[in-house]
């Protein structure tokens, strides 16, 4: 059985997730309008990721008797000018997301709730790798993006981002 604080800061993270979803499809939408296809794919894989993120959080409630309410997901509403606006807004978000995974694992920790740490082990290192990859790109776009040779270039390589399903297995 999940502790009720562990099981409610879950449960407001199934939501957040989805938000985060519904933020990278609007950050999408805005490089599909500048005709840039491979950061609005990239950005739809990042959509898909946290769609899995929600739905794995969900399961395991679920499968721990805990019952799933879904909150109210805000509308996105960053306005975004230059093509950079919406990567350092990502690195921004992932880096909020990361607090609120940790409060979670602290949580878990603090309540002796062996079954959640493991269970977020798995997000914890996740959030490790969100922060870098939306880094890195960030560090690729100042190297290139100012060059219009060097963003086409930049956009092609993301528009290769394959998917991949999450390695966690509930
Ligand atoms: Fe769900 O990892 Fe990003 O926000």
């Amino acid at each position: 059985m999940l502790a009720k604080k562990v099981a409610k800061l879950i449960n407001e993270q199934v939501t957040l997730e989805f938000y985060s979803a519904y933020l990278y499809l609007d950050m999408a939408n805005f490089y599909a309008d500048q005709g840039l296809e491979g950061f609005a794919h990239w950005f739809e894989i990042q959509t898909q990721e946290e769609r899995d993120h929600a739905l794995l959080m969900r399961t395991y409630l679920l499968n721990n008797g805990v019952h799933v309410t879904f909150g109210t997901i805000h509308q996105p509403d960053k306005e975004f000018k230059a093509l950079i606006d919406p990567l350092e807004a990502a690195l921004e978000h992932e880096q909020y997301i990361t607090g609120c995974i940790n409060k979670i694992y602290g949580a878990a920790a603090e309540e002796k709730d062996y079954r959640t740490m493991q269970c977020f082990n798995w997000f914890v290192k996740e959030q490790g790798e969100e922060e870098k990859n939306v880094g890195d790109l960030i560090k690729k776009f100042k190297l290139f993006g100012s060059d219009p040779k060097g963003l086409y270039a930049l956009d092609q390589e993301l528009l290769a981002r394959v998917y991949t399903a999450p390695s966690l297995v509930l």
